[in-house]
């Protein structure tokens, strides 16, 4: 295990649609938070989309857009390391030998696994279920301490927990066992038109999520448009109250109160007023990243010139880790 100065973080997020209000409040504000008092590094996970059928050349331009969004949404591309991972080989090869080490019954176990082979069913390919065993190599390979994701993702890192426990006690002290880090608010943002289910980047149902880049106008329809349910009052209650309790921690999370704080605000609200409010303090929050995002999307060569400086600082990390393991296991290094 290296040594490291400050602890260290690595998340990533997969270019598999445009990124959402809920992987924005879920995982990458809090990316720009943690930046200055860990060492991050921030990977843009093309191989994990690959579980899904995807269009080549939006998968591409896509990859990029996650790049762009990272360094709009306050990512310091000197002070973190940006990088693809597909540009780094040892996140493939650690995956390999972690396979070796992960069991079928705790991989059947994953409802990500579950969810995406009821919506894919046409498709159920072994990617789909092995896709934590990838996840647990990024996160593995770097020694990471603390992982900030979304609550979704909280049972894949139990796994790679599981997974690094046990490597160590067979071959002594390799991984550091990371800790998840995951948001008090924001941690799940709801689909707009049925908050029943996650809001994700990949619904074929526009309405139900805002991309980080929407329009103002375009969010503002859509919370207007947004479900809410039977009652008048605004007061959050998941079980009875899903689409209100949403719009509540959506509000919430964007302006930093507490959610007590926002049924007090609007107790003599109307649903209707209470949706635009929320859609106003969604397009203020937006708004300067949108506009930094399309400062920046078509400059490929400042976006190509972050990839290869953190391709490079990434795999001097990486390289070291994956000699370590293929050393512990057995294998023959030159
Ligand atoms: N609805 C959400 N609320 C809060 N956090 C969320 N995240 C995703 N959806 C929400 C967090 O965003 C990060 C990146 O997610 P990902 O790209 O790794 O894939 P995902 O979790 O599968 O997200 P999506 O948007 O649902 O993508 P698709 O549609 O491709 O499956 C993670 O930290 C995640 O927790």
């Amino acid at each position: 295990m290296g040594d490291k100065a400050k602890k260290r973080i690595f998340s990533g997020v997969q270019p598999s649609g445009h990124l959402t209000l809920g992987n924005y409040l879920g995982a990458l504000k809090n990316f720009a938070i943690l930046q200055d008092e860990y060492d991050c590094i921030y990977c843009v996970v093309d191989l994990h989309s690959l579980t899904v059928r995807q269009n080549p050349e939006e998968l591409r331009q896509r990859s990029y857009s996650v790049l762009a969004l990272y360094i709009a949404c306050g990512l310091d591309p000197e002070k973190n390391i940006l990088f693809i991972q597909s540009h780094v080989p040892a996140h493939s090869e650690l995956a390999w030998v972690l396979g070796c080490y992960t069991y079928m019954g705790e991989l059947g176990r994953m409802t990500q696994f579950k969810e995406k082979s009821s919506k894919h069913s046409e498709n159920i390919n072994s990617g789909l279920f092995t896709y934590p065993v990838l996840m647990a190599s990024d996160i593995l390979l770097y020694n990471a301490d603390l992982v900030p994701v979304g609550d979704d993702q909280k049972q894949h890192l139990e796994l790679t927990r599981d997974v690094a426990q046990r490597f160590n006690n067979i071959y002594g002290e390799t991984f550091v066992v990371p800790e998840p880090y995951i948001p008090k608010q924001g941690a799940r943002i709801m689909s707009l038109q049925d908050p029943e289910k996650k809001m994700s980047k990949s619904d074929e149902n526009k309405n139900n999520f805002i991309s980080i880049i929407e329009e103002p106008n375009s969010i503002m329809k859509k919370f207007k448009k947004a479900v809410t349910d039977s009652g008048a009052e605004i007061i959050y209650d998941e079980a009875n109250k899903p689409g209100i309790s949403n719009l509540i921690s959506i509000y919430a999370t964007v302006t930093g109160k507490a959610i007590h704080e926002v049924e007090k605000e609007f107790e003599n609200s109307r649903y209707g007023e209470f949706k635009m409010a929320v859609g106003d303090a969604v397009v203020a929050k937006l708004t300067p990243i949108r506009i930094k995002y399309n400062e920046i999307i078509s400059d490929k060569d400042y976006l190509d010139k972050i990839l290869r400086n953190g391709a490079e600082r990434a795999e001097e990390i990486a390289s070291k880790t994956l000699d370590e393991v293929y050393r512990k296991i057995g294998l023959v290094r030159p």
